[in-house]
Parts: C-alpha cells; structure tokens; sequence
C-alpha cells in the first residue's frame, strides 16, 4: 500500500535501517525479465506478478542501511514508544471512532508535548477525514496523522538526500560565522563540539571562540572539546568581557584562515535582561568585523524542557534574530513531540537534532526521516 506523502512508502525508510530480508532482496534482485539498469532507474519489468512484486520491494532494495535513518530512530525510541505507539493501540483498540476517541488522542498529544495548537490542527483535520471519508473505524486514522503531522513539519514532499546536507548558511570564500545561543545546560557547548565534528569532517576549517566566560570550567569543557577534535579554542581568562573574546575569535580566525567560526556562549536566562544585552552586544562586535555575522544564530534547546522551550525560542528570537534550532536531548525524552509543537509555531526551523551524548550524535533535521523513524516499528 503506497499511501500520500510517505505514508507506508515512507515507512521503509525506517524498516530499511534494519536490513531488508533476504526474500526481499531476491524479490528484487533475482526478478525474471530485469535488464541492467543505472542506479535509480526503473527496470523493464515485465506486467502482472513481478511487476508488483518489483513495486513492493524496490523501496527497500535502493534504501541501503542507512545510518542517517538509523541514528533518528534509535535516538527517537522514547518518543516512538510514548507517542506513536500509544496514539497507534488507541486508534486499533477503540475502533469506533466517538468522542471518547477524540479526548484520549488529545491527552496522548499534550503530554507528549505536541503542544496546543498542533493538537487542534490534528484533532481538526482528523475529524474532518472521518466525515469526508465516511469512516466508521479508527484504524486508518494513524496513516492520516502520519501525513498531517508531515504537513505541520512542512514536508514538501521532496526526495531526501542520502547524504544529508548541512542546513547552514556557509558560502566558500569568506569566514561564516556561528553563534551558539541558548539558557543554562540546554547542551550548546556540546552541540558546538558536535557541529565542529561535522564541518571538520565535511572540510571545513573549524575554529571555536569560549565566548563563556562566566565559569572557568565552561573555558575548560571547550578546550577539551578543541584538543580532542584538533581545532583551536580562542579564550580568555574567567570573568572577561565575551564582545572582546569574539573579536579576537574573529581576528584570530582570519588570520588563521579559518572557514568557520562557531561562538559557543553563555547560558543565560531569557528573562535576565543584562544577559540578553551581553548577546547584544556579542552580535554588534561580529557585525562590526563581518557585517553580514553571524551568518547563522542556533538556540541550542533542551527537548526533555517541552513547552517552556516554546518559550524560550520566542524570547530570544526577540534578542538575538534567530536562524534555526538545535533540539538538544531528543534521546532522553518520551516528549519529543515538541517538534512538532515548534514548528508550528514558529518559522525558525529545527535544523539539527541532539540524539545522545557521543560526537556524532547530532544529526540533520528532516521531516521524513524523522517521522519514518517515529513511526517505523508501529507501522509496518
Ligand atoms: N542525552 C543527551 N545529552 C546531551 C545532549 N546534548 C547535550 N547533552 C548533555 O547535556 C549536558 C549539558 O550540556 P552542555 O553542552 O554542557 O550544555 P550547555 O548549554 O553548554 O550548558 P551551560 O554552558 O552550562 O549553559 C551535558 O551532560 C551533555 O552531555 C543530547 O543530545 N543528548
Ligand atoms: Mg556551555
């Protein structure tokens, strides 16, 4: 069943992460009437049997194991078991579809944080289909979120890189600059660590400014970070002025002709008003030196915090001109519906995603892989 948008299509992703089965392979590799084909192409299948058998499997066949995949969906294993799981008994246990119906959803959709308003968009809607379609049982309804929720992630339909791309503004030939922002512990410097494995990985001349310098041990954590993943650590001493550790991050970074500059700061309530004014001030300094910087702005959030994340993206949104979110801590929460309840809200896209303490836990943020994760083992 080849459902819109990447209903049981899009399911394979995630099942293709553990490999496909043999029988399913054969299905397709050892298909009678299959000429050579490039990759990606279709083969001259012949009609009736095969062919569907071709259609069934081929998802499978041209998805290898995909560690993109398969890191989303281990580190979405909470939020699969607290949300999807239980909205997936709920619609196949209820089966008819009453009133009854509709609050229980509700209730799993808010406590998994999916937030108030996206909840009402799904309710909505579903509500809608059962009317229009004439639905008597519940069943079907999983499907149909699946597509709603894609909808609310703003999936365009669009294929997915195997290779996801780094969602960054970075251009050659000039010093991009990267702030860190977020409150107290949400995981910045850690997702700096992370993202400077990545660019380094992918090329990129990575250089770190510890624009933190409230607690020595912040100095200390990221020059750690430095000499583990071989990058230079701009600092200063405890209790120095952040605005003056960014400018000589900047002039340090030219000079060394560095690519990147990823500015990891303090954390800072968005409440606490001088502290809104030192990020002022840090991004004046870069924009002074580089008047396009901060190329990028990242409000590092704690996932496993729900809706006061919500409100910490509108705070400092106000400050500090956001360009996309990191949702830090996916792993360790059973709410990671929250996704969902951002993107709702706001135009600032998630653009990565923390999925466990280990360097490369921070993956690219897409709808696709995300909900085939998330719904990957419910569904199949
Ligand atoms: N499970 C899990 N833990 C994470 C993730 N990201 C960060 N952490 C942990 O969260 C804790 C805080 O991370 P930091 O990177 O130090 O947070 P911070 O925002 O820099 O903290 P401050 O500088 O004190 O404001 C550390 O123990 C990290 O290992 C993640 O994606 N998953
Ligand atoms: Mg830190």
């Amino acid at each position: 069943m080849l459902k819109k948008l990447f209903g049981k299509k899009g399911s394979t992703d995630a099942e293709s992460a553990a490999a496909p089965s043999t029988e399913e392979q054969a299905a397709v590799t050892e298909a009678p009437g299959e000429e050579e084909t490039a990759e990606g192409e279709e083969p001259k299948l012949k009609k009736g049997f095969l062919r569907g058998a071709w259609e069934a499997t081929k998802k499978l066949a041209l998805t290898p194991v995909d560690p993109w995949f398969e890191a989303v969906a281990k580190g979405l294993d909470k939020t699969r078991a607290g949300l999807v799981t239980k909205v997936a008994s709920l619609f196949k246990m209820h089966g008819k579809v009453d009133e009854a119906l509709w609050e229980e959803l509700e209730d799993i959709l808010i406590t998994s944080d999916v937030g108030t308003a996206a909840t009402e968009k799904i309710i909505d809607q579903l509500r809608a289909i059962v009317k229009e379609k004439k639905l008597a049982t519940a069943e079907p309804l999983l499907e149909e979120m699946r597509t709603i929720l894609g909808e609310v992630l703003n999936y365009d339909g669009s294929e997915v890189p195997s290779e996801p791309a780094d969602p960054l503004n970075i251009e050659e030939g000039r010093l991009n600059v990267i702030l860190m922002v977020g409150v107290n512990g949400t995981g910045k410097t850690t997702s700096t660590a992370k993202l400077t494995h990545r660019l380094k990985s992918k090329g990129h001349k990575v250089i770190l400014a510890a624009a933190d310098t409230f607690r020595a041990a912040a100095i200390d954590q990221l020059q750690v970070w430095g000499t583990r993943l071989g990058v230079d650590v701009i600092h200063q001493n405890e209790g120095s002025d952040p605005a003056a550790v960014v400018f000589d991050a900047v002039n340090a970074a030219k000079a060394r002709k560095a690519d990147v500059l990823i500015v990891d700061t303090a954390g800072r309530l968005h409440s606490k008003v001088n502290l809104m004014e030192e990020l002022r001030k840090i991004r004046k300094v870069l924009t002074r030196e580089i008047p396009d910087a901060p190329h990028e702005t990242l409000l590092v959030l704690d996932a496993t915090t729900g809706q006061n994340a919500v409100n910490q993206a509108r705070t400092f949104n106000e400050v500090a001109n956001l360009t996309g979110l990191v949702l830090a801590k996916l792993d360790g929460t059973a709410k990671g519906g929250i996704v969902v309840a951002i993107s709702q809200e706001f135009k600032i896209p998630v653009k990565y995603i923390g999925l466990g303490e280990k360097i490369d836990d921070l993956q690219v943020f897409h709808p696709k892989p995300f909900l085939s994760a998330l719904f990957g083992e419910t569904d199949g």
